[in-house]
């Protein structure tokens, strides 16, 4: 079954009924949320926790309103209709449908009774308000006598958790209020008691509205035995009641008749739904979007950012689906997890006190850092004033409270209460801003670290260069009896949470990667005792791995608090774990004999056609002793599951070995873009990363969920931009060294550095994966060592050309 197809830089869906349904972002988590495909809003201002506008329950079925909607109703003739051009919850026979994927926007199109609607859905930029802007043309060749536009929306107490938790006190609070009168223009106030004056949600037009209704019960009539398919409020073409209700499950609704409509005739109205201050205090900003100029105009500004963010870096490859995916998707991606973290999709909630992870947001802050420093910068403020004193760092937190906590840590008294991979994180983002950017100041800014005292106030502060010598001491100093560091309570894989006294490969890895980058800083900054001091750790930690962690053919993942192996041929489950194959390799602590036969054996026992799952064979009964990851039945999620974030980690690793073909092959099998040619097993967006697919243990095998936020995304733009076209930005200059499948004549990128742009021509005449023969830049040749060529910085501000050639 076909569901939609790419145009341009949208994803257009053409058929309502897909297997679950597809969200696009709209606004960042200042003011915004996401839109799913039948028009279904979740919208929320600065927490989606404490201050969520719309209720949008995602558990429901996919038929069933969510959030948000828009009705018509009319008469053609003798011909009465109620429909929604959301498609959701009338699923009314239309005669086209259309929601196209934009750069956050939503466009639907419906065509149904011989009218026309296309409705698009975006948050302008920077203000507390989403817009649907409606036009309505009557595309028959009579006159609609009748026509009624009604957008409804539910609301949410602000309290997500609450409104699910409390079905007396919650009602008790929510009021709505009229401002203006039916007959006008009218904004509809709604809060919850508490919070009038502070915090009010609001429903309004450009165009008059004849009544409203704001209480549920009302809405749907007949003590809610009318439904959202059929509510008993529209039928018989009924005006509202203007009931201002105290109390109840609160909604929107507003009464417009745009009719009579002749043949070709067009009505444009747009509808706000926002949260301000105060509605009468917000009377400039709602009178502002009422103004179709100013909605083209927020809209051109919008299209504007993401054309800026996106042409940073643009490709031409042989490959059409890279290109559409590196070019637009996976960026665009990157983007909104660097926005939402973790936080708020169709499969994470946004529910309670979670906030954003610090391991999860140093990652996504990586892709970003070319086209949004800005954005990136403030972000790694936040990031590093959760770390601690000692050099750990809190797990999560809330971005807008700041106020951080240990993650699922808290749930296991028993086990250590930090976690041990997330403070190297920081390194690794800090080092990669710094070097796109040159900003070099950043490393003095002094931030302070997470303890307080009674009053509030940070204990201590630091140069950002010190937070992250104090993340590299304190694996360096927490180290089990074989030296490999100290699991804590998990590493990167949240779910293998084992007993204090564990030692984890994977942030042994991290740890020697972490100190080749500072020792890789610490040379530019002419710091040369410490670049020798963390070379030498690093070398430490290689010999220690290699020493102790070799099992004949692949790299092991952990030792347990007894010291037994774990991701060794030994053990009946979990046998082999990717990761530690291929950061033993990006890490440089896999010697070259042991990295090949570690990949090797990734290929062998972990590739799937679908994927590479992340371990195997996947733990066939519940382990507390292994924790989380014994929860899931075999091939699901970390156990043994095609958990896409660690596909990228193999892309690169063979990229490092010159194994352009495997890369590729790893890249393609799971490019979404490809999925939508097995869209019935794949089921999840096509247009963006999912977290994990189902393995080949499991009966749904190439099953994906839980798409957009994760770190997949950060880490496949990475390896597809800066290793398989090879593209780096290092403290001295651009690193050009492409491994490509060797069928490729070559390619291009444009990419702007440092603000100077750079036009690449990559080719490929000897038909090789990896190595650059020659390199001119703006017709003079330049370094070529290694087999990669090496651009100095520009130091007067022109644009360049520059000619790789690859060869034997
Ligand atoms: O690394 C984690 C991430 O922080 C949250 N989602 C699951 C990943 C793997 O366990």
């Amino acid at each position: 079954m076909s569901y939609g197809h790419f145009e341009g830089r949208e994803y257009v869906i053409t058929n309502p009924r897909t297997p679950v349904k597809w969200i696009n972002y709209v606004g960042t988590i200042d003011f915004g949320g996401f839109v799913d495909h039948t028009g279904g809003l979740l919208v929320c201002k600065g927490d989606p926790a404490l201050n969520r506008i719309t209720k949008y329950i995602t558990q429901l079925p996919s038929s069933e309103f969510k959030g948000s909607t828009i009705y018509l109703r009319g008469r053609r003739g003798d011909r009465s209709f109620l429909y929604s051009p959301y498609y959701v919850p009338t699923l009314h026979e239309y005669d086209r449908y259309e929601c196209r994927i934009g750069l956050g926007y939503s466009r639907f199109l419906m065509e149904y009774v011989g009218i026309r609607t296309e409705i698009t859905v975006f948050v302008p930029e920077g203000e507390s308000v989403v817009l649907q802007d409606v036009r309505i043309r009557n595309t028959g060749s009579d006159t609609v006598e009748v026509l009624d536009l009604i957008p409804v929306v539910e609301y949410s107490h602000f309290d997500a958790l609450k409104q699910l938790t409390n079905a007396d006190w919650v009602p008790q609070t929510m009021t709505s209020k009229a401002i203006g009168r039916p007959g006008g223009l009218l904004v509809l106030r709604q809060c919850a008691f508490m919070q009038t004056g502070r915090a009010e949600n609001f429903l309004t037009s450009n165009s008059p509205v004849s009544s409203f209704e704001a209480d549920r019960r009302r809405f749907l009539g007949e003590n809610e035995y009318g439904t959202w398919k059929m509510p008993f409020s529209l039928v018989d073409g009924r005006e509202f009641s203007n009931y201002e209700p105290l109390r109840g499950d609160n909604v929107g609704a507003l009464m417009h008749h745009v009719g009579p409509l002749a043949p070709g005739e067009e009505r444009r109205v747009i509808v706000q739904l926002g949260q301000v201050e105060s509605v009468e205090k917000a009377m400039p900003l709602i009178e502002r979007f009422r103004e179709p100029e100013e909605v083209d105009a927020a809209f051109a500004r919008m299209q504007a950012f993401w054309e800026e963010y996106l042409n940073v870096c643009q490709v031409e490859t042989p490959d059409p689906e890279f290109d559409l995916l590196v070019n637009t998707h996976n960026p665009r991606q990157c983007y909104v997890t660097l926005n939402w973290s973790r936080y708020l999709s169709y499969y994470q909630l946004g529910y309670g006190a979670r906030g954003i992870g610090v391991r999860d947001s140093s990652q996504d802050v990586m892709a970003v850092v070319a086209g949004a420093p800005g954005r990136a910068k403030k972000l790694l403020r936040k990031l590093l004033s959760v770390q601690k004193r000692n050099g750990s760092s809190m797990h999560q937190f809330n971005p807008k409270t700041m106020e951080a906590t240990m993650g699922d840590a808290r749930e296991m008294e028993d086990r250590p209460q930090y976690y041990g991979d997330d403070h190297l994180w920081l390194v690794f983002a800090v080092c990669h801003y710094i070097a796109e950017t040159g900003d070099y100041a950043f490393l003095e800014e002094e931030i302070p670290f997470y303890e307080k005292d009674k009053e509030g106030r940070p204990l201590e502060s630091a140069r950002v260069l010190e937070h992250l010598e104090r993340a590299l001491a304190f694996t360096w100093n927490d180290t089990g009896v074989h030296g490999i560091p100290h699991l804590g309570f998990a590493d990167w894989n949240d779910t293998v949470n084992l007993k204090i006294g564990a030692e984890s490969f994977f942030i042994a890895h991290q740890f020697s990667k972490a100190a080749r980058d500072l020792a890789d800083l610490m040379d530019h900054l002419g710091k040369k005792e410490k670049a020798e001091t963390y070379r030498s750790y690093a070398e430490e930690m290689k010999r220690r791995v290699n020493e102790v962690g070799w099992d004949g053919e692949w790299y092991l993942r952990y030792f347990d608090w007894d010291g037994s192996p774990i991701g060794s041929r030994g053990n009946v489950h979990g046998k082999i774990y990717t990761n530690a194959q291929s950061w033993a390799v990006i890490s440089g602590n896999a010697t070259p004999e042991r990295a090949r036969k570690a990949l090797d054996a990734v290929y062998t026992h972990l590739n799937t056609r679908y994927g590479i799952k992340l371990s195997t064979p996947g733990y066939d009964h519940y382990d507390p002793n292994l924790g989380g990851v014994t929860t899931y039945p075999p091939g699901a999620k970390e156990n043994g599951g095609i958990f896409l974030h660690a596909n990228p980690w193999v892309i690169i690793a063979e990229c490092m070995m010159g194994n352009g073909e495997r890369a590729y092959q790893y890249h393609r099998q799971v490019n979404p873009i490809k999925k939508n040619e097995i869209i019935d097993i794949y089921e999840v967006e096509p247009y963006v990363f999912c977290q994990n697919i189902l393995g080949d243990e499991h009966p749904q095998f190439g099953l994906g969920r839980n798409s957009w936020l994760t770190g997949t995304a950060s880490w496949m733009y990475q390896a597809a931009t800066q290793y398989i076209l090879g593209v780096r930005v290092t403290h001295s200059g651009i690193v050009i060294d492409p491994c490509l499948p060797s069928e490729w004549e070559g390619f291009r990128m444009r990419r702007k550095v440092r603000g100077t742009w750079y036009e690449i021509t990559v080719r490929n005449p000897e038909h090789v994966s990896r190595g650059v023969q020659s390199c001119t830049l703006d017709g003079e040749a330049v370094e070529v060592s290694g087999g990669a060529a090496r651009i100095p910085f520009d130091t007067e501000g022109k644009d360049h050309v520059v000619e790789v050639i690859l060869g034997a």
